[in-house]
Formats: structure tokens, C-alpha cells, sequence
């Protein structure tokens, strides 16, 4: 909470292209809340180089994640709009959080497990202590929701017990955030791969629609999309593929499961395929249109950068301000 107002706080890393599972799971629902809550939304490229990024192609998604963020309803006049590295709040009150953090709790966390076994080459000790700068990022806004797909909803409940750990030494410093996770949207899956969720790094292209596909393209993704040898369009254990095209197909249309269901009846997979192609591109259609005008004009977009960081900072410096405090750091 800051100034009696409940605070949504939530990032997204410009480590790739965004795809529909960034939308659909995080981006699309940081709206509902920038009129009843103080909201930050956040480019963490901090987050993003535990693994190893191209500096162009980071500094390239640095803007086009902001854009898209504006493309996708957020009125910067209504959200705090801003970049990690520019708020150095954010690296320093994770330092001290990981000295209230333990080494078993980090250990437990699934993406530190499947990110090392991806990268196993750069197992680095950023990679380790991502939970703890993303529990800073939250904790210093006082953040009481955090709107984030599933996968993210583990690092959430650590930050909630860091938090707590830390009140409990220090008490009242910081809020304890909830996590917020649609229940629609909350876990896009690869096209390729079902069983998998949809990654932005994901290696095969096929596998991940983007949020700036054109239309044709994500017609031929959607047409590729591992299904099974059924041809009924049905929601069933063991039909992961169809389940996730009719996720998708719902979340772009607001239409049931069973609702689904009735309208292919008798259809094959083909027309279904075909159908949810349509709506996610029609969904897409005005967001990359705006992206598009947000993007022309670099300079407004570091306008923005610069707007968001002092807002941002100002909460920052804070939070920051009472934690040092407490601890007991000398301030002159
Ligand atoms: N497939 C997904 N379905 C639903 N939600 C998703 N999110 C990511 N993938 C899906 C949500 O998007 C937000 C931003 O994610 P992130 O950039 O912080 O990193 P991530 O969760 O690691 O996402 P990616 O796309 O898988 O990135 P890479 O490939 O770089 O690791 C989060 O709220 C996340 O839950």
C-alpha cells in the first residue's frame, strides 16, 4: 500500500520476442488494475542477462517491450512505465534480501532448475539469486498484487516468506504480496511441444506465436500445432494439444469450454485450427498497429523511460531509505 492506495507491481523480461503466453498470462491483465491500484510495470533487464543476451538485440527489446506495454492498454499516464537498470533501488535492496534468504529455499526453485539445465555451460550466481531481485522489485513499492502467470507464482511465495522473515526482525517494513494468476491464460503451452510452456527463448520458432506475428504467419503456426490422433475438438486428460489450442481459442474469445465444444462439433481439427488462428491475429491486429506508432517515435519512448524512472525512484528510494534504516547502515 502507498499512500492508501493498494499497489499492482509485475515486469516482464525483454530476453526474446514476446509471445501470446506473455499476453495472455501476464501483460493483458495489467490493465485491470491501473484505475483502483497505483500500478508499476516494470522491463527487468536485469532479469534478463542471467542469461547471456546480444547487447543490441537487448537494448532493441528494451523499447519494443515498453511499446508493447503501451500497446497493450497502458496508459503511461495511469502506470508507472519504467526500466529496471534505471532505478539502481532495485539491485541494492536485493543484495540485502539475499542476506535473508536461504541457500535451500533458492535451491528449490523449479526455473533456477530447468534454466541450469538449459544453460548448462552458464550457471551463474545471478541465475541463482533471480528470486531474490525479482522479491526486491516487488517489495520495494510496498506491492500488495502481483499479476504474473503460473510458472512465476513460486518465486511470488518466496518473496512473500522473505518478506515475512524480514518484518518478522524488523517489523513493519515491508507489505506481503498475493499473487494474481488468471485463471484463463495462466499457462500457454508450446505448439510444438504440449506438454511444455511457450518461451519466448524457445528455439523453435514453430513452437511460440508472437505477439507481432503477422497474420499469415500465425495461420501456419496454428495450422502446424501438435494435436493427437482424435479428431473430436474436446477438452479431455490427455488431449494437451487441443486443450491448449481451445485455452487460447478461449482466452481470445471469452467463450466457454463447453461453449467450444458445441460449436466444432462434427468439424474437424483443420477448421479449428484455422478458426483459432483467426481470432488470436484479429485480437493481435490493433495491438501491433499501435506498437508500431509507439515504436516510430524513439525519442517519447526514452521520454517515458525517464518519466517512469523518476516516479519509480521516488518509492525506491523509499523503501530503501527505511530498510537501511532499520538494519542499522550509517546515513550521512
Ligand atoms: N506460456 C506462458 N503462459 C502464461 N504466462 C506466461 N508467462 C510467460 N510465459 C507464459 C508470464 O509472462 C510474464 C513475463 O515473463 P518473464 O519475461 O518474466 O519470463 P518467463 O516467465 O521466464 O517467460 P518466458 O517467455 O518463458 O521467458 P524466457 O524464455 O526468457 O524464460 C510472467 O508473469 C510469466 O509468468
Amino acid at each position: 500500500m502507498l499512500n492508501d492506495r493498494l499497489v499492482s507491481y509485475s515486469g516482464v523480461q525483454p530476453s526474446g520476442n514476446l509471445t501470446i503466453g506473455n499476453y495472455l498470462g501476464a501483460i493483458r491483465n495489467f490493465s485491470l488494475y491501473s484505475e483502483k491500484y497505483k500500478t508499476f510495470y516494470c522491463v527487468v533487464d536485469e532479469h534478463a542477462i542471467t542469461v547471456r543476451q546480444n547487447p543490441a538485440e537487448l537494448r532493441r527489446r528494451t523499447y519494443e517491450t515498453l511499446a508493447l506495454y503501451m500497446a497493450c492498454g497502458l496508459d503511461p499516464e495511469k502506470n508507472t512505465l519504467y526500466v529496471q537498470s534505471h532505478v539502481h533501488e532495485h539491485a541494492e535492496l536485493a543484495w540485502i534480501l539475499n542476506c535473508f534468504t536461504m541457500f535451500g529455499e533458492l535451491s528449490r526453485m523449479t526455473q533456477f532448475k530447468d534454466k541450469s539445465a538449459k544453460h548448462s555451460d552458464n550457471i551463474n550466481a545471478g541465475l541463482f539469486t533471480y528470486p531474490t531481485l525479482m522479491a526486491a522489485d516487488i517489495l520495494l513499492y510496498q506491492t500488495d498484487v502481483v499479476p504474473v502467470g503460473i510458472d512465476q507464482k513460486q518465486h511470488v511465495e518466496l518473496c512473500r516468506d522473505i518478506a515475512e522473515r524480514f518484518n518478522q526482525i524488523h517489523p513493519n517494513t515491508f507489505t506481503v504480496p498475493e499473487p494474481i494468476i488468471s485463471q484463463s491464460g495462466k499457462k500457454i503451452m508450446s505448439l510444438a511441444d504440449p506438454t511444455k510452456k511457450m518461451s519466448k527463448s524457445d528455439e523453435n520458432a514453430n513452437a511460440v506465436v508472437y505477439i507481432l506475428d503477422d497474420k499469415d504467419t500465425i495461420i501456419r503456426k496454428f495450422k502446424r500445432a501438435v494435436t493427437d490422433s482424435d479428431t473430436c475438438v474436446r477438452f479431455a486428460e490427455g488431449k494437451d494439444g487441443i486443450n491448449n489450442l481451445m485455452t487460447i481459442y478461449s482466452c481470445f474469445t471469452d467463450k466457454s469450454f463447453e461453449e467450444i465444444e458445441r460449436e466444432f462439433e462434427g468439424r474437424g481439427y483443420g477448421d479449428f485450427k484455422m478458426a483459432v488462428g483467426e481470432v488470436c491475429a484479429d485480437a493481435l491486429a490493433p495491438v501491433q498497429a499501435e506498437f508500431a506508432r509507439r515504436l516510430s517515435d524513439k525519442g517519447e519512448l526514452e521520454a517515458q523511460m525517464k518519466r517512469g524512472a523518476e516516479e519509480a525512484s521516488y518509492y525506491a528510494r523509499r523503501t530503501l531509505g527505511k530498510v537501511q534504516k532499520k538494519l542499522g547502515f550509517v546515513k550521512i
